[in-house]
Formats: structure tokens, sequence, C-alpha cells
């Protein structure tokens, strides 16, 4: 939506560093950005949790400081959730609506497949949830790709491939906007390498 676009540029001077596209927008119901995902007014934003969804580091730890004590508060009473599905919660502090809990899987390169299936039900969980809640907009962040060491160009394919098979489907038509957030170098890499082999620009 437009009132998104204006919220998501706004956002981008004070946040995102000089190597970072001006326009967040890849096309009409794909978005790119590289930045902080609590900044973000979308429906839901996903944060890459672990099983006892009690909070840690990385965009976990930095979810849980900007939404404030009560998310935590929440988050205690879903007894937890497993790898490669989602659980949500309000966003209390956030200017987002939701926040979509998902536990990614440790990388395992002895299993990769097993990985590979977890992953992709953390992208299919959270976006059949975000339906479920009436949402319209959900942004990503790289789920497993921090602390849990999935490689990022692996994961990147998996997302998209994901997504797009989900936007595709009849659910998908519920959802107007997909936005992949993107943080550090390699997966800012990734995701240009990747995203426009799933996605046209527009
Ligand atoms: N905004 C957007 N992305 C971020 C931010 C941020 N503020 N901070 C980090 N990232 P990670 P995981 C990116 O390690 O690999 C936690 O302790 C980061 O560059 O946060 O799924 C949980 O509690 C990477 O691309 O999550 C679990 O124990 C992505 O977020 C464990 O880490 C995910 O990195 C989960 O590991």
């Amino acid at each position: 939506s437009l009132s998104l676009l204006y919220k998501l540029k706004k956002l981008h001077p004070s946040k995102l560093g000089p190597t970072t596209d001006a326009n967040p927008s890849h096309n009409d119901r794909i978005g790119l950005i590289r930045g902080d995902i609590t900044s973000l007014s979308v429906g839901a934003i996903v944060n890459a949790a672990n099983r006892s969804l009690l909070g840690g580091g990385g965009v976990d730890g930095a979810i849980h400081r900007a939404a404030g004590p009560r998310l935590l508060a929440e988050c205690r009473t879903l007894d937890g959730c497993a790898t490669g599905s989602s659980k949500i919660t309000d966003a209390y502090e956030l200017p987002c609506n939701k926040v979509i809990h998902t536990v990614g899987p440790v990388y395992d390169d002895i299993h990769p497949s097993r990985s590979e299936t977890a992953l992709r039900g953390c992208y299919k969980s959270s976006l059949q949830l975000a339906v479920e809640n009436g949402l319209k907009s959900i942004a990503f962040s790289g789920i497993s790709t921090g602390i849990y060491g999935y490689p990022s160009m692996d994961a990147a394919v998996i997302a998209c491939d994901t997504v797009q098979k989900f936007l595709d489907g009849h659910d998908g038509q519920k959802l107007d906007k997909v936005i992949f957030v993107t943080f550090e170098d390699k997966d800012v890499n990734a995701y240009n390498h990747v995203l426009p082999r799933f996605f046209p620009p527009s």
C-alpha cells in the first residue's frame, strides 16, 4: 500500500547504511530492504526465535528489546514452538501489528535436506498465520542465517521459492506484500542475486 511504502521510505535515511538501495520496493508484491526489522510498520514481522520462545540474541533480542517486557510475558504463555513451526503474538511497543515467532533449524550440513524441510516450514507457517489473522503484509528476517548457520544463498533460495509458491496459491491472494529484510552483507548479496530470479522487478 502507499502508506506502507511511505513509512518504509521515511525510515530509510536514518536506519540504513550508504550501500542500501534508496528504493525498498522490488515490485508490487515483493519488497527487499536492508535494515532493522523492528522499525517496520507492517502487518507482521517474523522473528527468528528458538524453541523456548523466551528470547535470545540476534534479531530475537532486538525484537524483544523494542517490543518491551509484555512480549516476553505473552510468550511465556505459549509453551514454546517446534522447529519449522510458528506462533503469533501482539507487538506491544513495536510499530507493526503482530509478531510471528518462527523457529528455524540449526543448519545441519550432514543432513541438509532436513534443514531445508524445516526452513520451508518456517516460511509457510508464518505466511499461513498472517493470512489466518487477516494481515495484509509480512516482513521476514533471514530465518536461521545468523547464529543458526544456514548458508545465506541456500536460505535465500528456499525463502523465495516458498513465498512464491504461497503467493501463487489460493491463500496467497489474501496477502498484498511480502518484504524480505536483510541485515548483513552476505544476506544482502544473496538476495540481490536470488530474488530477481524468482520475482520479476517492476
Ligand atoms: N533486523 C533485521 N535482521 C536482523 C537484526 C535486526 N535487528 N539483527 C540480526 N538480524 P539470528 P537465527 C539478522 O542470529 O540464525 C537467537 O538467539 C541476521 O543478520 O537472529 O535464526 C534466537 O533466540 C540474520 O540474517 O537468528 C535463536 O536462539 C537473521 O537476522 C537463534 O538466535 C537471523 O539471525 C536463532 O538463530
